[in-house]
């Protein structure tokens, strides 16, 4: 490295971008990122007969790619930003360095419009887990950039087969283009639904699979709204694992509730080719909405769900309850209801909402407080305290945490990324604040999000 101070390795000095140009192809093909995306406006068809105009993915042509990691391998993603306008990619659910969390300003620039960004991480957990914009999140979100992620565990645990279903809305009208991607009224309450149900990007998807197989069916609720209830019928179903943890105990897969960002995987062991067939419906008030079709095809595998494995705890800290600090976060109106300084990646033109009185100013360079500052290895009490009459999904980056009580309602002590806090519900959460750095803190109704409820924790020495 002699005579390139470390300062020009990273802003590239000319010096070291000609001898990057005279590497050539072949140097560049052996620095490949092990996957790569590439974010862009694409035309497809999701509701059947139509063709839709303007929607994103990241993929140039088709839906977002299932991306697949290794538990504890260390993986590289080339993202390469073909939109016209700026974008960045998060990791939803990931502990992983900062820096690779793709938050804009926080944790990295935004990618501009034709430029790229190498992300490199290891994943430590294992499980079901999704990506996406942080960047303009309503619009791209809504337009089509939300793809699967699966770390795949240690130790195959024994399935015939991997199903990653992406499920989400769209909000399309009867020509299969986009209306309004959001109404105001609607992002100062329960936020906008979309008015076609999806998963993989088709309205309620056919899949053949080997009768009397067992096959792990990987659900992510990738919408910007939908809090639902997910039910399996017509096959013994059972649900695995949440929010990428492993539940102690296998349990049936009915009426569980996901909210947007939230996860589940559930082993299906596939009827025999005369036991019917197997449907996935998103529970409704004025009738089940069936969202997708399993049927059994050929000679019965004849699996017993009892043949698998159990899956492995991730290596995520139990927090040390009894010498825990506890934080309060009031989620709540917005004080003031301003609109919220414009950004490169976007503002919904409006303020409605708070945590701890504060409004998220919107995507700017900063420097902006943090809500708390967590000292690196100390066990906390997160108390979530929602003021208000709408449920918020909370997503916390960078630190899995342990749910633990409810004024409402029995939790189950599960661990997870993302929780849904009920109307007017106090919540207590715990965590030990393990990962150093600026971590994104909101609510996973992008609407929401975009519109006030939003901050970040600092975890620092
Ligand atoms: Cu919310």
């Amino acid at each position: 490295m002699a005579g390139i101070s470390r300062r020009e390795l990273l802003l590239g000095s000319t010096g070291t971008v000609a001898a990057f140009a005279a590497g050539g192809f072949l140097s560049r093909q052996a620095q490949a990122a092990a996957h790569s995306l590439t974010l862009a406006r694409i035309r497809h068809s999701v509701l059947p007969g139509t063709i839709t105009g303007n929607m994103m993915s990241f993929a140039p042509d088709g839906p977002p790619p299932v991306l697949r990691f290794k538990k504890g391998q260390a993986t590289s993603i080339d993202v390469r930003n073909g939109l016209d306008e700026a974008s960045v990619v998060h990791w939803h659910g990931l502990r992983i360095a900062n820096g690779m969390d793709g938050v804009p300003y926080l944790t990295q620039l935004p990618i501009e419009a034709g430029q790229q960004f190498r992300y490199q991480f290891t994943p430590p957990d294992a499980g079901t887990f999704w990506y996406h914009p942080h960047c303009n999140t309503l619009e791209q979100m809504a337009r089509g950039l939300t793809g699967v992620l699966v770390v795949e565990e240690d130790e195959d645990p024994g399935f015939d087969q991997d199903l990653p279903l992406n499920i989400r809305d769209f909000r399309l009208g009867g020509d299969g283009q986009f209306i309004d991607l959001f109404k105001p009224r609607n992002a100062a309450r329960g936020g906008t639904y979309g008015t076609v149900s999806t998963v993989n990007w088709k309205v309620a998807p056919h899949y053949e699979l080997a009768a009397g197989s067992l096959v792990r069916l990987r659900l992510a609720v990738t919408d910007v709204t939908r809090v639902g209830t997910y039910d399996i019928t017509g096959g013994d179903a059972q649900l695995i694992a949440l929010d990428s943890n492993p539940l102690p105990k296998p349990i049936p897969a009915k009426d569980v509730v996901l909210s947007p960002g939230q996860r589940a995987d559930i082993a299906l062991r596939v009827p025999d080719n005369d036991g019917g067939t197997v449907r996935l419906h998103l529970k409704r008030p004025n009738g089940d909405k069936e969202l997708a079709v399993f049927l059994p095809r050929g000679q019965s595998a004849r699996r017993d769900l009892r043949e698998l494995k159990p899956l492995a705890p991730n290596p995520v800290p139990e927090p040390d309850l009894a010498n825990a600090e506890v934080l309060d976060f009031v989620f709540g109106w917005s004080p003031e209801g301003g609109a919220p300084q414009a950004s490169i990646c976007g503002s919904l033109g409006y303020t409605f909402w708070s945590i701890n009185r504060t409004a998220w100013a919107g995507d700017l360079p900063g420097p902006f407080d943090p809500l708390a500052t967590l000292r690196l290895g100390k066990s906390y009490i997160l108390r979530f305290r929602n003021e208000t009459p709408n449920a918020h999904p909370i997503h916390l980056h960078g630190v899995s945490f342990r749910l633990l009580r409810s004024n409402k309602r029995q939790l189950a002590p599960l661990v997870t990324d993302t929780a849904l806090l009920l109307e007017n519900e106090t919540m207590e959460v715990a965590l030990v604040a393990d990962n150093p750095g600026d971590w994104a803190f909101h609510c996973h109704v992008i609407e929401h999000q975009k519109t006030g409820l939003a901050g970040f924790l600092r975890i620092a020495e």
